[in-house]
């Protein structure tokens, strides 16, 4: 049996605040029916994909903060877009604001099969930014004000075929990420990002944004003998400058397509899970080669401590 998923890296450009739910999910929509003539299986959307990126705003007002959530999934707003991927026979990952029952707020990703139902949920790990107002910075990155702390850590899921994992944004950077899922067996890890072209503490990163975009996900397919997915949400939303970059990339760490533009546009490659393999089988056969027994700082330590 062959094990090609064929993918689409559904790039979003800019989502003004004044969107409504409808117009954006008639642009997924758009989307969907692009890569169902693409030929894809799995079509995957970035991170909060329902809204404009709204921690870049400070606000008190918690009615207002959560008017950028779904308190359901599918609700009102999504269940058009179910409706259409299942009828087209497409998976997907989306990314979104939840609220839940119990009033936590989460950045989190599903991952939905062709069925239309939610195969796995991820909530976000790395929270970057800050939780209090920085009227000095441009704009402000304000997740860790408005979000919890992931509860479920990195999973990965039987789906498509193969395994698959889930990350979100700031996550893409941390070789931990893409480490934990790999020793669960992960195949194609998933994940949708908001990236400012300006980073505020350390503008003289600015010129490199997408260069650090392509080079964190990179290593994580090579390293880790997998397929990784990143997908952006592009182009100047309320005036601030978003990299594209939306990417699919091979266990080798090569990229085998790419968004050219920043605007809304899909990427597609057939990806053969088998290509995994040889890099799970020889250079990163981690039941042969790995020393965890000299990685327990990885996990006994946060912050770096030089000798004393
Ligand atoms: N949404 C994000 O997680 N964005 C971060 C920015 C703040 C650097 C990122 O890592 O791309």
């Amino acid at each position: 049996m062959t094990r090609v998923i064929t993918v689409g890296a559904a790039q979003l450009g800019p989502i003004a605040r004044s969107d409504t739910r409808k117009q954006v999910v008639e642009r997924l929509v758009a989307h969907l029916r692009e890569a169902r003539r693409m030929g894809c299986d799995l079509v995957v959307f970035p991170e909060l994909a329902l809204t404009t990126f709204f921690p870049r705003w400070f606000m008190t007002d918690q009615a207002e903060i959560d008017s950028f959530f779904e308190r359901e999934m599918p609700g009102p707003a999504t269940r058009s877009l179910f409706d259409e991927a299942k009828r087209l026979g497409l998976g997907f990952y989306l990314g979104y604001a939840e609220l839940t029952p119990d009033g936590r707020h989460f950045n989190t990703a599903i991952l939905v099969g062709k069925d239309g139902a939610i195969i796995g949920k991820y909530r976000k790990v790395h929270l970057p930014g800050h939780a209090d107002h920085e009227p000095w910075r441009r704009f402000q990155h304000l997740e860790k004000r408005y979000f919890d702390i992931s509860d479920t850590g990195f999973k990965v899921w039987h789906g498509f075929g193969g395994i698959l994992g889930m990350a979100i944004c700031n996550d893409r950077r941390w070789p931990e990420t893409y480490r934990v899922m790999g020793l669960q067996g992960a195949e194609m890890i998933l994940l949708g990002y908001n990236t400012p072209v300006h980073n505020a503490p350390a503008p003289e990163h600015d010129d490199l944004s997408l260069f650090h975009n392509q080079l964190s996900m990179q290593a994580g397919a090579y390293q880790n003998g997998c397929w990784v997915i990143g997908v952006a949400k592009a182009g100047n939303e309320e005036g601030v400058p978003m990299i594209g970059g939306s990417q699919i990339i091979a266990p080798s760490g090569v990229t085998v397509a790419a968004t050219r533009g920043d605007g809304d546009e899909l990427a597609v490659a057939a990806c053969d899970l088998d290509a995994c393999a040889s890099y799970k089988t020889t250079t990163f056969n981690f039941a042969v080669h790995r020393m965890p027994q000299h990685y327990g700082l990885i996990t006994s330590r946060k912050g770096a401590e030089p000798p004393p």
